[in-house]
């Protein structure tokens, strides 16, 4: 008897700065209807799914910031997706910028919930790893301002129970570090999904603007291979707003093998029934853990160097 899920990477084209969120949201339900007629138990949005990827531009108002951010979920907007999703029985990964109030003070968050196919919120994760920089550096083609933005999460990436196994978040720039899938799967995660949104250009490393997909892959693959665990990658691509934003959201087994992959860069679904079982040909063998791993000869891991 296998356990089987049957999982959607729901990738999104591009979302205009003057898109309303009521627009983001019909997409997403066009996809999950799809999801629905293709068997699938969840699907993952990318990375701040409900906007344009604003930390690309500077701007001086905190009020023009917060325009960007959720302060309740679901909200008024927000809602006909969670209720769709209850209808369809399809549940849903989403990134969004969270508003959050922590005991009367305001925090900003790069955020993504898991929702089940009873439209519940059943896990939220905040993201660790910011990447880009503080101040406006005008010599760039475009701002990544996700430093001055948000505020780092504090998680472990520990999985929860859903959908018949056991489930990681991440997000983006979290993909490219080898520790997060580590610490899942030694948290026992049997899938870890990542919303994100990828610029084709990077400004302080133009020479690898060509390897930018190779390199999306290249830690996914990594990362799902290494620990013996499923990895669903997806995208917000093509050109939002005249920034190039690659795709290839996909789909990877616990050898590293991509099992589907979306081939345009616009709203794409595609599907593959992942048996979480198959995590156990990786973790039985050649990354069995308790067997093999050697803790003690890696003691740097777990300081904090400067
Ligand atoms: N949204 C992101 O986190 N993007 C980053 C930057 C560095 C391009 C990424 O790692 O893809």
């Amino acid at each position: 008897m296998t356990r089987t899920v049957t999982v959607g990477a729901a990738q999104l084209g591009p979302i205009a700065r003057d898109e309303p969120r009521s627009s983001a949201v019909a997409r997403m339900i066009a996809l999950l209807e799809e999801a629905k007629a293709k068997q699938c138990q969840f699907v993952v949005f990318p990375e701040l799914a409900l906007t344009t990827f604003f930390p690309r531009w500077y701007f001086e108002q905190q009020a023009d910031i917060d325009a960007f951010f959720e302060k309740e979920m679901p909200s008024a907007e927000t809602q006909p997706l969670f209720d769709r999703s209850r209808e369809l029985g399809v549940g849903f990964y989403l990134g969004f910028a969270e508003l959050a109030d922590e005991n009367g003070k305001v925090r900003h968050y790069n955020t993504a919930i898991l929702v089940d196919q009873n439209g519940e919120i059943v896990s939220r994760y905040r993201k660790v790893h910011l990447p880009g920089h503080v101040e406006h550096e005008p010599w760039r083609a475009f701002q990544h301002l996700e430093k001055r933005y948000f505020e780092p999460g504090v998680n472990h990436f520990e999985p929860v129970e859903a959908f018949g196994g056991r489930v990681s978040l991440a997000l983006c720039n979290d993909r490219r570090w080898p520790e997060i899938y580590r610490e899942a799967a030694l948290r026992g995660s049997e899938i870890m999904l990542i919303g994100y949104n990828t610029p084709a250009h990077y400004p302080p490393a133009p020479e690898h603007d060509h390897l930018q997909c190779f390199h999306n892959h290249l830690v996914m693959q990594a990362g799902a291979y290494q620990n013996g665990m499923w990895v669903v990658g997806v995208a917000k691509a093509g050109i939002e707003e005249g920034c190039s934003l690659i795709g290839q959201s996909c789909i990877i087994a616990p050898t590293g093998e991509i099992v589907a992959m979306c081939g345009t860069l616009g709203d794409e679904l595609v599907t593959y029934d992942c048996d979480l079982d198959r995590c156990r040909e990786i973790r039985d063998n050649v990354f069995n853990f308790s067997l093999h791993r050697r803790p003690d000869m890696y003691p740097l891991l777990s300081f904090v160097t400067k």
